[in-house]
């Protein structure tokens, strides 16, 4: 579930996942991901942390990311993608990278920008667009699940209710 707005911005170890993007324009690609986590019972925060636009408040967010007990973030963003490599470099938590889908390169831009790293600072990089980002709260579940058998279990029934749902033949539409 997603902080209400007043408790926002203040240290809450419960919160186990940050969501962070570039700008308010990444939302709703965003969203998949945290709805994902509130279908899964997962506390998370979200937040616009901008690599070129505000990047004290990437640094901060990054220095402060571990002491507060996140346990992963998952960074979205568009175009000249830097938020989730230099989101990497600066904590050690594991970072999730959304590449949004743009216009003038429909995302491939993004996607470069993300998987690139160099060696040392790796970002777990997801798909383009809406799947990447659901994908993105689904990997970020799996890494709480090592540590939460709850979670686990949650997580392995929705697996599994996903696996049912799929027919065994196409039909006619
Ligand atoms: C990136 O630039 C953001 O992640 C976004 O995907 C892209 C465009 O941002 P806006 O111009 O829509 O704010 O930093």
């Amino acid at each position: 579930m997603r902080l209400p707005k007043k408790h926002r911005g203040f240290p809450d170890m419960s919160v186990k996942v940050g969501i962070i993007m570039g700008s308010q324009s990444d939302w709703p690609t965003m969203k998949n991901a945290a709805d994902i986590l509130d279908t899964l019972g997962i506390a998370y925060e979200t937040k616009i942390v901008s690599a070129h636009r505000t990047p004290d408040r990437l640094w901060t967010y990054g220095k402060e990311a571990a002491g507060r007990g996140l346990q992963a973030i998952i960074a979205g963003a568009g175009g000249a993608a830097h938020l989730p490599g230099m989101m990497a470099s600066k904590t050690r938590v594991p970072v999730i990278g959304v590449p949004v889908q743009t216009r003038a390169l429909s995302g491939v831009d993004s996607l470069y920008s993300i998987v690139q790293m160099p060696r040392g600072f790796p970002v777990a990089t997801m798909a383009i667009g809406d799947a990447g980002a659901m994908n993105a709260g689904l990997m970020a579940a799996a890494i709480l699940a090592n540590g939460d058998a709850d979670l686990a279990a949650r997580l392995d029934a929705w697996r599994d209710a996903l696996s049912a749902s799929i027919p065994d033949e196409p039909v006619d539409e």
